[in-house]
Parts: C-alpha cells; sequence; structure tokens
C-alpha cells in the first residue's frame, strides 16, 4: 500500500486507538531525525459529507467540534506528543451536487482536516507537500515558537514539491484557529489551502462554556467560470462562489440541534471580504475571537456577527425555538451562486417593441429580469456542464431562491443528544404560518409631508425632475 493511499481497517484502528504505534526514539521536546524516520500514515477524505464528531480515544478528553462538509483529522500518540500528518495536494471538492471543482486543499478536502488539540497538548505536525509549487502552513493565532510560524522566507525555508517538514509547538491557548500557507499566498488561498484549529481548554475556563453542540466552518470564496473546473486565482474582488468550507447551498449541511441545547458556533474567514453572519429566530453573543475567550461583561446579544477578512469569531445561543431557522450571510450578493454582476437591472424595463425585433432574427429569444430576478431560480435554460444553478433549493413550500453562504439551523424537541442527523423539514403547529388573505385592498391613507430640510434651499427656478419606471402589469407579461 502506498503512503498515501487510504489507511485499511487495521492501521485505521491503530491510528485512532493510539495503542500499539511505532515505539519510535522520540524525545519530546526536539524535533529529531528519528521522528522523520517515522512519519505518520496519512489520513485521506475524499467525501464531502458532514463527518460525525471524532471522540477522542486517547489523551485527555474534551466535547468534539463537528466541521460542517467536513472532518476532524485523527491523530497517534507518539510517547506523549500528539502527531498529525497533513498533506498538501491537488484534490476535487464537490461544491455543491452536479458541481465539481478541481482545488489545492489537505488530505484529499478542501478545506484541509479540523486539527482538535487540548490547551498544554505538545503537538507534531507532519507537512507533505504534494503540490507542483512550494508551500508552508502558518498557525494562525496560536502562540509559538517564531520558528514554528510558517511563514516562508522569514522564519522557515519553503517546503518544497516532495519535500516532509514537521512543525513542533505546545497548544498554549485554548481557542479558534485556523490554517493557511504563507507561501504564494494569493495562489494558494484562491485555490483553497485552508483549515481550521480548535484547542478545547485542559479544565474549566471562566469565559468557556461547555456547550452541547459546537459546529465550525471556514468562509472562503472562488472565481469558477460556468462550465470550468478551475478557481481563477487573480480575481480580487469579484468572485461567483462564496462557500461555507468550499460548499454553496443547497450543498451546504444543515446544523441539527436539540430543542434548549446550548449551541457554539465558530466561523473563520479567509475570503477577501468581510460577512455578516445572520441568525433567525434566536439572539447570540460574541464568545470568543482568534484572540482568545472574551470576558462575559464585555459581551452583548446580536443576531448578526461581522467576521473580517482573516478573522474568527465564535458565537453561542440557546436554541429555544423550535423550527427551521434561515442562517447566512447577510450580503445578499453572497447567497447567491455562480453569476457575472455586470448585468444591467432591467425590472420595470418595457421590452415589448425590442423583442418583436430579436424574435424576428432570434426566434428563442428569453427576456429576463424584467420582474426582477425570481424567475432564475426555477429556469429550465440549459446551463453549461458543470456549473451551479445561480441560486436554488427547495424547501417544503417551494424554491428557497438562495445559495452561497446560506445553511439552515434545524431545532427538534425530539432531536436526540448527540445525533446531529438531518430531522427532514419542521411541521409548523396548526395556525402559525402566514397565510393569504381574500378581500379587495382599500386605497392607501397617506401622510403630508410635513419635513423641512435642515437649511433653506437656495431659491432657484428648477424643473422637479422625476424618472419614471414602467410597473410590469399582467398585461405586459403577456408579451
Ligand atoms: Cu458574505
Amino acid at each position: 500500500m502506498n503512503q498515501f493511499t487510504k489507511l485499511d481497517k487495521s492501521s485505521r484502528r491503530t491510528f485512532l486507538g493510539g495503542a500499539g504505534m511505532i515505539a519510535a526514539a522520540v524525545t519530546a521536546t526536539a524535533v529529531s531525525k528519528v521522528a522523520l524516520a517515522a512519519i505518520p500514515e496519512p489520513m485521506m477524505q475524499t467525501k464531502p459529507d458532514t463527518m460525525p464528531p471524532l471522540v477522542p480515544q486517547t489523551s485527555r478528553p474534551y466535547n468534539p467540534v463537528v466541521t460542517l462538509n467536513g472532518w476532524t483529522l485523527p491523530w497517534r500518540m507518539n510517547q506523549g506528543v500528539k502527531e498529525f500528518h497533513l498533506v498538501a495536494e491537488p484534490v476535487v471538492r464537490e461544491m455543491a451536487p452536479g458541481f465539481k471543482a478541481h482545488l489545492w486543499g489537505y488530505n484529499g478536502q478542501s478545506p484541509g482536516p479540523t486539527i482538535e488539540v487540548v490547551e498544554g497538548d505538545r503537538v507534531r505536525i507532519y507537512v507533505t507537500n504534494k503540490l507542483p509549487e512550494h508551500t508552508s502552513v502558518h498557525w494562525h493565532g496560536q502562540r509559538l515558537p517564531n520558528g514554528m510560524d510558517g511563514v516562508s522566507g522569514l522564519t522557515q525555508k519553503s517546503i518544497q514539491p516532495g519535500k516532509t517538514f514537521v512543525y513542533e509547538f505546545v497548544a498554549r491557548r485554548p481557542g479558534t484557529f485556523m490554517y493557511h500557507p504563507h507561501a504564494d499566498e494569493m495562489v494558494q488561498m484562491a485555490m483553497g489551502m485552508m483549515g481550521f484549529w480548535i484547542t478545547h481548554p485542559k479544565t474549566k475556563h471562566p469565559n468557556i462554556s461547555e456547550v452541547d453542540r459546537d459546529f465550525c466552518f471556514l468562509l472562503s470564496s472562488y472565481d469558477i467560470d460556468p462550465g470550468a473546473y478551475t478557481p481563477k486565482i487573480m480575481t480580487m474582488t469579484d468572485f461567483n462562489l462564496w462557500t461555507w468550507n468550499s460548499r454553496i447551498f443547497p450543498g451546504i449541511d444543515s446544523l441539527n440541534v436539540r430543542k434548549n441545547d446550548n449551541v457554539r458556533i465558530r466561523v473563520g474567514n479567509l475570503t477577501m471580504t468581510n460577512h455578516p453572519i445572520h441568525i433567525h429566530g434566536h439572539e447570540f453573543e460574541v464568545t470568543g475571537t482568534d484572540g482568545g475567550p472574551v470576558p462575559k461583561s464585555a459581551r452583548w446579544p446580536e443576531v448578526t456577527t461581522d467576521v473580517a477578512v482573516g478573522q474568527m469569531r465564535q458565537f453561542e445561543f440557546l436554541a429555544d425555538e423550535e423550527g427551521d431557522w434561515a442562517f447566512h450571510c447577510h450580503k445578499s450578493h453572497h447567497t447567491m451562486n455562480a453569476m457575472g454582476h455586470d448585468v444591467p437591472t432591467m425590472i420595470g424595463v418595457d421590452h415589448r417593441s425590442v423583442v418583436k425585433k430579436i424574435t424576428n432574427l432570434i426566434p428563442d429569444y428569453m427576456v429576463m429580469g424584467e420582474r426582477g430576478m425570481a424567475d432564475m431560480g426555477e429556469m429550465t435554460m440549459e446551463i453549461p456542464h458543470n456549473t451551479a444553478p445561480m441560486m436554488t433549493g427547495e424547501g417544503p413550500f417551494g424554491g428557497v431562491e438562495m445559495g452561497g453562504m446560506f445553511s439552515i439551523v434545524k431545532v427538534r424537541k425530539d432531536q436526540k443528544p448527540g445525533d446531529y442527523s438531518n430531522p427532514g423539514w419542521y411541521k409548523h403547529p396548526e395556525g402559525t404560518v402566514a397565510f393569504e388573505v381574500n378581500g379587495t385592498v382599500a386605497d392607501p391613507l397617506r401622510f403630508k409631508a410635513e419635513g423641512k430640510s435642515a437649511m433653506p434651499l437656495i431659491q432657484k427656478k428648477q424643473a422637479e425632475v422625476e424618472v419614471q419606471i414602467r410597473k410590469p402589469t399582467m398585461e405586459s407579461m403577456k408579451h
């Protein structure tokens, strides 16, 4: 078996169990040549599913996180040191059913696996480079010796293709962190190289609460032309795919919790812009950043928190309202999938005369955008092979018209503790869903304007300008 293929059952058990591993003569305090001779076999994951939490079998216990559409990297204990093996390599990531992207990542996926350790753990991470160019790994937010910080050229030589480097340090500070290359960063992060890191507290911490559910995901963005597979790495702002863990709605799993669970969600932003992350039906508090836990006296309630570029935010709430609650980035363009942005706004434009002329030349010509863009969700127009629909997701009441950074927090009273599976659609109690009424709508009562401007206007004769747009009518839609 090749060292980089999936582990067979027996070695997986050894890896997870941590018992009976190669008893290499490694000191716990230094990276030695002997350690390099005993590189742990890397674990691979090729499915984009949300894997169940990896409950620690060895070393100190903690309540593990669930990585949305991702997984946690197993480790082995080697004479008191937690050993991990990351492999930087090209990967195929299914961003949503029917749409695959050719990215770079770690251990078969982008983002790479989540690394979970406990405060005080000595951690040794082997990094093998199977990319066509050099790389390095920076451990964002960690306290560590300068030479382990992973900035190629500054604190270490870069890892050349085919080479393996070792990083070793003590996870000194509990909290929410991430890892990413610090070598040809623009390209490597645009290609999807990133991962999550969580350091659990070793004992009860005054500012870190014990929660029932703990989720994490990274924000990343890509620019992939419809029908293409590889991101355009030179794009700076106009990305067309806004992802959570390199997945786009409806490819993002829901966050399934039990009613009255205390829920923690950890989010890291490695895109090129900020993302106001918003939850429906509940209020949360930001309980930590990449700088550490927030003192309780410094927290306030929110329903949206902005996660700026290069930041982590962890927030917590009591899930005490049953239902299927939307959970999304509040930038409305970030809840859309592949689309061009240089399209003119056509709302209210009367296409009728021009359509007649065009259909004489092109019989299947289609008018778009005259009534808004909602039609796009149901559009049956052929799209190029390997393209995500612009917005989609079929809910119990129809199309959700969302894409990108959107998911659902599902709160159920009969969800079992520790069960992260999807309970299906919420069954609303009788009489609790918005409904249609019949009857005529009276003419509106209008306020008489009484406002004046703050300063008197300079009196000049000027024609009043009003922009006329034609509102679509049932009549105009027939054409
Ligand atoms: Cu956003």
